[in-house]
């Protein structure tokens, strides 16, 4: 079973939004809120750091049972000793990936149309983001999918792994953003500033699971 199946809230601690002396408590009050996942992710931060800060979510995540995934750097998945590895379109193919990871860690993939959606099943990664849904500063330069293929994605690619929603996804619209067929989401800024990120983390949880 893929470790990540059950897995509704995937929560970021993103550097954009985290110092660096804060990304053990956010990574405590995302876990709190009931965020089933937890990602590393830290754009034009040295890779040292990465590591270092990989290294210390890695035992608040594991005491929780909740899974941990480095973004871009499977090296440092592989070092720390993390469940999981995330990679966008451009950072090489599964095999290159797991050349490093082996076989065992779960490797996903960020997917920006149902093309590459399938694309990443067929190729085999173990889940995907799937977005960005709307317009968003934590991703800048990317035109928003919208809703309207969700449903669809959910139907075929969301029947053998799991796809988590992404993108402009805030406790304002996930009542939409679920009725639109969306089943795990991931939510990043919406959370991270929050004035309370436990309780923020906790909102969107019970809406994506009671709705
Ligand atoms: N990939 C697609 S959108 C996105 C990423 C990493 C950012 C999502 O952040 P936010 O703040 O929840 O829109
Ligand atoms: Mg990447």
């Amino acid at each position: 079973m893929n470790r990540l199946d059950s897995a509704r809230l995937y929560g970021i601690v993103d550097r954009g939004y985290v110092a660096a002396e804060e990304v053990e408590s956010v990574t405590q009050a995302l876990i709190a809120g009931g965020a089933d996942v937890i990602q590393l992710r830290a754009k034009g931060v040295a890779v040292g750091e990465v590591l270092v800060m990989a290294g210390r979510m890695v035992p608040i995540c594991s005491e929780a049972g909740v899974p941990f995934i480095v973004n871009d750097y499977p090296e440092v998945a592989k070092e720390v000793g993390a469940d999981g590895v995330h990679v966008g379109q451009d950072d090489g193919s599964l095999a290159d990936v797991r050349a490093v990871v082996g076989d065992e860690m779960v490797v996903g993939r960020s997917t920006h149309s149902m093309v590459q959606a399938e694309g990443a099943l067929e190729e085999g990664f173990d889940y995907i983001g799937f977005g960005p849904l709307f317009p968003t500063p934590t991703k800048q330069g990317r035109a928003g999918i919208g809703m309207e293929s969700v449903s669809l994605v959910e139907g075929s690619v969301g029947s053998k792994i799991p796809v988590f929603c992404i993108g402009g996804i805030t406790r304002k619209n996930i009542e939409t953003v679920r009725e639109a067929g969306a089943r795990r989401v991931v939510v990043v800024s919406d959370l991270l500033t929050a004035a309370s990120i436990e309780e923020a983390t906790a909102s969107v949880k019970h809406t994506i699971i009671n709705y």
